[in-house]
């Protein structure tokens, strides 16, 4: 008798973006990368690159959940002048561009979803996953605002995309990580952020609930 295959293991989708604003590097990307095809906690790392431009990113963003069908999407973005990783709790209905983006795309005062709610939360336990990032020794916040340019806007996206019946039970969230050396200060090292991603996650996938405790130095 033939032995049953062998499940392979279910997904998550870790995404970061394209380097913006002149810089060369984007310390979200790198870390995605890193991370790309590890095992963490009985799940395997997709991981792919977003472009930093309004829409397109939202559309890549789209059928990449469709290629790969992910139990947990966990989207970053580079927040330079932040000193620590950066836990997301909610995303706004609001495009509001201090720059271009990789298009050259500026929207002032825009829905990201015409009609959409003005806001979703995380549906990542944010608390338990910046214990998480904390107890390797790397700092760790929860944040109250991803801002209102594109990473807001694949935040909001998401989680819209997300709240359909298409994709129940399927969680998602957004991590903010700090300049790399070099970038600007303050900064941490791309090995600290790699860390603090996979502990992260490691926390998101083994915690259905969140834990509740007080907020942070951020806060
Ligand atoms: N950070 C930007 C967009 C891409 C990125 O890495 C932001 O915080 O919106």
């Amino acid at each position: 008798m033939v032995a049953a295959a062998r499940q392979p293991p279910p997904k998550i989708l870790l995404t970061g973006f394209e380097p913006f604003d002149g810089s060369a590097v984007n310390p979200s990307l790198q870390a995605a990368q890193a991370l790309r095809g590890r095992r963490i906690a009985g799940h395997q790392v997709v991981a792919a690159a977003l472009p930093t431009v309004f829409g397109a990113s939202l559309t890549a963003l789209l059928a990449l959940l469709e290629q790969h069908h992910p139990v947990l999407v966990l989207a970053t973005g580079q927040a330079g002048g932040r000193p620590a990783i950066c836990m997301e709790r909610v995303a706004i209905n609001v495009d509001d561009a201090r720059i271009p983006d990789n298009a050259g795309a500026q929207p002032v005062d825009q829905p990201v979803v015409p009609g959409g709610p003005a806001a979703y939360f995380s549906t990542l336990p944010i608390k338990a996953m910046r214990a998480a990032v904390q107890a390797q020794g790397i700092p760790a916040e929860v944040s109250q605002t991803a801002g209102t340019f594109v990473c807001n806007h694949v935040f909001y996206g998401l989680m819209h995309l997300l709240a359909q019946p298409r994709w129940r039970g399927v969680r998602g969230g957004f991590v903010h990580v700090p300049w790399l050396p070099g970038q600007g200060d303050p900064s941490l090292p791309l090995e600290a952020i790699v860390t603090g991603l996979r502990a992260a996650l490691a926390a998101a996938l083994t915690h259905a609930q969140d834990i509740h405790e007080a907020a942070g130095a951020l806060d």
